[in-house]
């Protein structure tokens, strides 16, 4: 007698068998953007709170290990070597110097320590620096973050060896519009690096760019992409581009604060369960709109005084809002139990 092994639906999802999936039409999507703001958000925080407490938010400090020179052209950034934006470039790192700075992000509370370099992709000689790296960070208890650009299989593979916990690449915009922003690699190119980084076993964190003169339809086209990678990723930075001089898109028109809200609405919507972050631009945006980004489903962001290049909120100001909303960074537990309680006995 032969016997048959259960298929499980989610394998029969990937290979496309029988099982319709829950795909996101650019226009399925579009038309969440277009509820009254009140009806998204109500539906936004109905989602965000089936899955997680919402007062909490997780925290995320980057460093910058390898900075500028680098020689994509993507148009949002101060860091491309085709562009004058005065920042100097500098060599990767040392071990120490960024063990220091991943001791510095714990004590002020970050449980994420996010590690970028201004490369295409790694080079082979740097691989056993960057494993090193990861490997440093993590004993130190902090979860692991990296973005270097592309990698390959092999790579992918060398990074979860190691240790790391996330691999962020941002597919940055929708497929439509991704050529008026970037030319010297593809969104195939982009797709391959995301897959490498999920068959490696490493959890994706993938997001984009809001505010590069994308139609309302193309923020869409970039959610509707990222809620359709299967399965979705981990976590989702929602980017408000920092407008740098020298980059082309310094004079970018500015977006409606509103409809930077309802992306981060929409991508909760769209990826109950990821942590959604609200990224770059915090430093731009005033205490209230913060807010409403929380209210939108937003619980994860970058936190310490610098991003990769351009300055972030301080975390003194971080704090005295959390403070004031009555929001706890996540991990972050209550006092020995029973001390905190009025009236408890010790
Ligand atoms: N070089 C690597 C890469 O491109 O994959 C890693 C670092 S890159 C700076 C990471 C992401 O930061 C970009 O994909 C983009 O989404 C975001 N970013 C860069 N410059 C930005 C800016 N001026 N405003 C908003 N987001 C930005
Ligand atoms: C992401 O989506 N945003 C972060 C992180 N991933 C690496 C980077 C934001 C960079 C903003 C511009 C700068 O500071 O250079
Ligand atoms: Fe280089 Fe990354 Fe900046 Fe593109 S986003 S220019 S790949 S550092």
């Amino acid at each position: 007698m032969t016997t048959v092994a259960p298929i499980s639906l989610s394998s029969l999802r990937r290979a496309n068998v029988g099982v319709p999936e829950t795909r996101w039409s650019v226009a399925a999507v579009e038309a969440l953007y277009e509820l009254p703001f009140m009806d998204l958000l109500f539906r936004a925080q109905q989602v965000h709170r089936a899955h997680f407490d919402p007062n909490e938010v997780q925290l995320s400090t980057l460093l910058s290990i390898k900075t500028g020179g680098c020689a994509e052209d993507c148009g949002y950034c101060p860091q491309s070597a085709h562009f004058d934006t005065g920042l100097e470039a500098s060599k990767i790192m040392s071990l120490d110097e960024v063990l220091e700075a991943a001791r510095a992000a714990k004590e002020q509370g970050a449980t994420r320590f996010c590690m970028g370099a201004a490369w295409r992709s790694p080079k082979e000689r740097d691989m056993e620096r960057v494993v090193a790296m990861i490997e440093g960070v993590r004993e130190l208890g902090l979860e692991t973050c990296m973005t270097l650009g592309m990698l390959d299989g092999e790579q992918a593979r060398q990074l979860k060896d190691a240790g790391l916990d996330y691999y962020n690449h941002n597919l940055d915009t929708s497929p439509d519009y991704y050529g008026h922003v970037i030319s010297t690699r593809t969104y195939q190119d982009r797709l391959d690096t995301l897959a490498s980084v999920r068959q490696a076993g490493i959890n994706v964190c993938c997001g984009g760019i809001v505010g590069m003169g994308e139609t309302r339809t193309q923020r869409a086209g970039l959610i509707a992409q990222l809620a359709n990678l299967d399965p979705y990723p981990e976590s989702v930075p929602i980017n408000h581009l920092v407008a740098v001089p020298g980059t082309p898109l310094a004079d970018a028109e500015p977006i409606d604060p509103f409809e930077f809200v309802r992306t981060i609405a929409v991508a909760r919507i769209t990826m109950p369960t990821t942590m959604v972050r609200l990224s770059a631009g915090r430093e731009q945006m005033d205490d209230a709109l913060q807010t409403l980004c929380f209210a939108a489903g937003a619980n994860s962001i970058f936190y310490g005084d610098r991003l990769l290049t351009t300055t972030n909120p301080q975390a003194q100001r971080d704090r005295r809002l959390f403070e004031r909303l009555g929001l706890k960074p996540q991990g972050e537990r209550p006092a020995v139990k029973g001390t905190e309680v009025p009236g408890a006995e010790a």
